[in-house]
C-alpha cells in the first residue's frame, strides 16, 4: 500500500512545490501503480500523474525512460508538423531535481507526468464510434512512427509477443506446478496446447518477410487511449512502456481482443464473453483510413487472425501467470488470473467462429480505403 505521504514525498523529489490537495488510485492498469496528485501553489490547482514502474516486469527503467523520452520527443515533432496539439496528444515527463527521468528510491522507480486534463479512457465500449476512432488512434500512431529508428529501440520485455516461447512458459508452468494448481486446469492446458499450431503464425511470416518489423506499441489495449472529453476522439496513446520492434498484427489483434469483447478482461459467466462484429468493422475501419497504404498483402490478410492469436496468447500468460502464484498482473481476488485465462480463451472459440466473417470485413474495408 503505497501512502499519501509517500507521494507527496516522490513528488517533491521532481521539484513539485504547493500544498498537496488531494490524490486517487487508477486501477485500470494490470502493471503500474498510479495516482493522480493534485497541487494547490499560489492559488492555482496542478494535477500530476505519478507512476510507481513495476520493476519486477520492467528490469532496466533508466533504459525504458529513455525509449519512451525519445520517442514522445519524436512524436511531438511529427504531432506539430501535422497540425496537431503536442501538448495534449503524447506524454510529457517531468525530470527530477538531480535531472533524472525517473526516481530510484529502494526497490521502486517513479515516473511523473503532465495529467493529460478533460480526458478518460474506457474498459468496455459499445459505442462502435468511439471505437472506430480508437483504431484511427493506434493507425495514426503506428504512421507517425513509421520512419523512427528502430533500431535505437531498447527492448523493454525481450520476446514480449513471441507466442511459441509464451507457450513455453506455461508448459513449463505446468510442469513445475509450484503451487500445486495445475491439476484443476487441465481443460484450461489442454484448450492451449490444442491451438500449438496457431502461436508461430505470425513470427513465421516475419521470418518469411511477409510482414515487415515496425516500431509497435505493443500493449493496445482501449484504455491505452485517452479520449477528448470535448470531440468524444480518440486525443493520446498513452503506456509507452512496451514501444519495441513488433508487427502490426500485434498491435491491431491486441486492441480486438481487448475492445471489441462484450464483456469485461474478467467476466467470469463466459455466457456474456464475445465479440462485437460491429465493434470490430468500426475498428477496422478506423484503423485502415489511417494507414492501410503502408500494410502488406500479409499483413491485411492476417489482421483477423491477429485478434484470435493475441487473445490467445494472453490467456495463455494470464493461465501460466495463476500456475506460478500470480507474480506478474496485478490480481484482486486469489482465481483471479484463472479467471482471466478462461474468459480470454471463451472468446478464442468466439472469434474462432467468426474468423470467416471478420476476414470478409477486413477485405471489404482494404478494398474501400485503397480504391
Ligand atoms: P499501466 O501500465 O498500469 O496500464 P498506464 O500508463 O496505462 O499504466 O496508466 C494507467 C491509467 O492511468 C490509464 O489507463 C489512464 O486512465 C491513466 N493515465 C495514465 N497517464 C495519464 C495521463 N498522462 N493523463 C491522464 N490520465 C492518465
Ligand atoms: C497488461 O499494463 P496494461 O494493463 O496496459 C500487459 C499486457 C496485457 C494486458 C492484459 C507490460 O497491460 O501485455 O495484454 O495487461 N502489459 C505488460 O490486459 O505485460
Ligand atoms: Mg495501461
Amino acid at each position: 500500500m503505497i501512502s499519501f505521504r509517500k507521494i507527496v514525498d516522490v513528488c517533491r523529489a521532481f521539484g513539485i512545490e504547493g500544498d498537496p490537495v488531494h490524490y486517487k488510485t487508477f486501477t485500470d492498469g494490470h502493471i503500474n501503480s498510479t495516482f493522480l496528485v493534485v497541487f494547490s501553489n499560489k492559488g492555482e490547482e496542478t494535477k500530476y500523474l505519478v507512476q510507481n514502474i513495476n520493476t519486477v516486469v520492467f528490469k532496466d527503467p533508466d533504459a525504458l525512460m529513455q525509449n519512451v523520452v525519445n520517442v514522445t520527443h519524436y512524436l511531438r515533432k511529427r504531432i506539430r508538423e501535422a497540425g496537431g496539439d503536442p501538448e495534449r496528444e503524447t506524454l510529457h515527463f517531468r525530470k527530477t531535481t538531480d535531472g533524472a527521468l525517473c526516481l530510484h528510491d529502494g526497490g521502486c522507480c517513479w515516473r511523473i507526468y503532465a495529467f493529460i486534463d478533460h480526458s478518460y479512457t474506457y474498459d468496455l465500449i459499445e459505442d462502435s464510434a468511439i471505437f472506430r476512432s480508437a483504431g484511427e488512434s493506434f493507425g495514426r500512431f503506428q504512421r507517425l512512427l513509421a520512419n523512427y529508428p528502430i533500431d535505437s529501440l531498447y527492448e523493454t520485455i525481450p520476446d514480449f509477443h513471441d507466442t511459441p516461447k509464451r507457450l513455453q512458459a506455461l508448459k513449463d508452468a505446468a510442469a513445475a506446478d509450484s503451487i500445486n494448481r495445475a491439476s484443476a486446469v487441465q481443460n484450461e492446458i489442454a484448450f492451449a496446447l490444442a491451438r500449438e499450431s496457431d502461436a508461430g503464425v505470425a513470427l513465421q511470416l516475419l521470418n518469411a518477410g511477409k510482414v515487415p518489423l515496425r516500431v509497435t506499441h505493443n500493449d493496445t489495449k482501449l484504455n491505452n487511449i485517452l479520449f477528448d472529453e470535448t470531440t468524444k476522439q480518440g486525443l493520446c496513446v498513452i503506456d509507452l512502456d512496451t514501444i519495441m520492434p513488433g508487427l502490426s498484427l500485434y498491435d491491431f489483434g491486441d486492441a480486438i481482443r481487448f475492445g471489441a469483447k462484450t464483456a469485461k478482461e474478467d467476466e467470469a459467466d463466459l455466457s456474456k464473453v464475445s465479440l462485437s462484429l460491429e465493434l470490430f468493422e468500426a475498428y477496422t475501419d478506423g484503423y485502415l483510413s489511417a494507414c492501410a497504404e503502408a500494410l502488406t498483402k500479409a499483413e491485411v490478410d492476417h489482421l483477423a487472425f491477429s485478434a484470435k492469436l493475441m487473445t490467445y496468447e494472453c490467456g495463455v500468460r494470464f493461465l501460466t501467470d495463476y500456475l506460478c502464484g500470480d507474480t506478474y498482473f496485478k490480481i484482486d481476488y486469489p482465481d483471479h488470473n484463472l479467471v482471466r485465462a478462461r474468459n480470454q480463451f471463451k472468446l478464442v472459440s468466439e472469434i474462432e467462429r467468426m474468423l470467416p466473417e471478420m476476414e470478409a470485413i477486413v477485405q471489404r474495408i482494404y478494398q474501400e480505403k485503397t480504391a
